[in-house]
């Protein structure tokens, strides 16, 4: 018996990828990306899975997981990469001003973090920093609340983290898991579950997705998980959509956010645009909005910490790219240093 694929439509295949289609990719068949190797991806096509290669001096760096690409398929080689309805990235090597893909084409991203010590409102909002920029739906999601005296106060200090912000606490091994996440997972939708190591997020996917990838427990010491998953993967949800479960994530660096840092924090980048001062730091100048709020209690003193220490961090990373790009670029100019490919997107 000929085995069923899912259809384009139902991977996920939308206008926005139609759009980008002519009459020259006739002979070219779409797929969407599976898993990023390190000399090959594996992209999903009506026809079932397939393992594509690169042209030699490409790198799959350039390809993420949820990427939609068009191959040939009797050489089973990638073409081209699909411009990106939303992208989810990290900087890491500033001084080369390269990002580092985490995934493609996702419509919510469940920021996952547990009712216990891995809980740290610096770095969820990072994760939200991110997220807001790439114009995916925030979801934050508190694990393990089966083992917490006190779901309720993390709920309550993760909502003081955003405006309209979406709360999710959950036992990821309760029965009932998968009804918690329903709206945000049927046909047509793309998610992916990211936090650091141990906090469930394989747990919540096999849930989703009715598969059994490997979780395994966190050390009883300091409650730190152990890197049990290794790569980034596409799996289809049983309500329909498609989800993306990444490995645990240690370092967070932001670059070129600044847009996403204000739609973090909408109490203070809203009120800092009254103040006198353009440039205002919020440290004590006259006219500065944001301590007078600060003073009468309605920003939150820490936020406003965290505000600036992600503001200044994004403006040197976002400096530091963009003086790395020039230098490349001029190296290019006068045929200098080694020119990194790069596939069309
Ligand atoms: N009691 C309880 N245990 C949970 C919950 N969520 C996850 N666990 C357990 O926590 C451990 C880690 O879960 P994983 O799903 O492997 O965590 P992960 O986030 O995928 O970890 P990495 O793959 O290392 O990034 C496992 O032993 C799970 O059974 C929860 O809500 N309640
Ligand atoms: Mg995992």
């Amino acid at each position: 018996m000929t085995p069923r694929f899912p259809t384009l439509a139902v991977l996920g295949w939308h206008a926005f990828q139609q759009d980008q289609i002519t009459a020259d990719d006739a002979a070219l068949t779409a797929a969407r990306i599976a898993n990023v190797h390190r000399d090959r991806v594996v992209g999903l096509t009506e026809t079932g899975p397939m393992e594509l290669t690169l042209d030699p001096g490409i790198t799959t760096a350039a390809v993420a997981v949820g990427d939609w690409v068009l191959c040939a398929p009797e050489q089973h080689r990638l073409i081209r990469v699909l411009d990106r309805q939303t992208e989810l990235s990290r900087g890491t090597e500033y001084h080369t001003g390269d990002k580092q893909l985490i995934a493609a084409n996702l419509d919510t991203l469940f920021i996952t973090t547990s009712c216990n010590a891995d809980f740290n409102p610096a770095r969820l909002e990072r994760y939200l920093a991110l997220a807001h920029d790439a114009g995916i739906t925030p979801v934050i999601v508190l694990t393990k609340a089966d083992q917490s005296d006190d779901p309720a106060g993390f709920e309550t200090q993760a909502l003081a983290l955003g405006r309209d912000l979406d709360v999710l606490v959950v036992n990821a091994k309760g029965a009932d898991v998968a009804s918690h996440f329903a709206r945000y997972c049927g046909a047509g939708q793309t998610v992916a579950l990211a936090g650091t190591s141990g906090v469930g997020k394989t747990t919540i996917a096999n849930a989703l997705t009715g598969g059994n990838a490997a979780t395994r427990d966190i050390r009883e010491d300091d409650a730190r998980g152990r890197h049990t998953t290794t790569g980034r993967s596409l799996h289809q949800m049983l309500a329909g959509g498609w989800l993306i479960d990444t490995p645990g994530m240690r370092g967070l660096g932001l670059a070129e956010v600044g847009f996403g840092i204000d739609a973090t924090f909408p109490e203070i980048s809203e009120l800092a645009t009254q103040c006198k001062f353009r440039d205002c730091a919020h440290e004590g100048e006259p006219g500065c909005m944001v301590q007078k709020a600060v003073k009468a209690g309605k920003v939150d003193p820490d936020r406003l910490a965290r505000f600036k220490k992600l503001t200044s961090e994004n403006t040197q990373a976002t400096e530091a790219i963009a003086l790395a790009r020039d230098k490349v670029r001029k190296q290019g100019r006068t045929g200098k240093g080694s020119k990194k490919p790069r596939i069309k997107s």
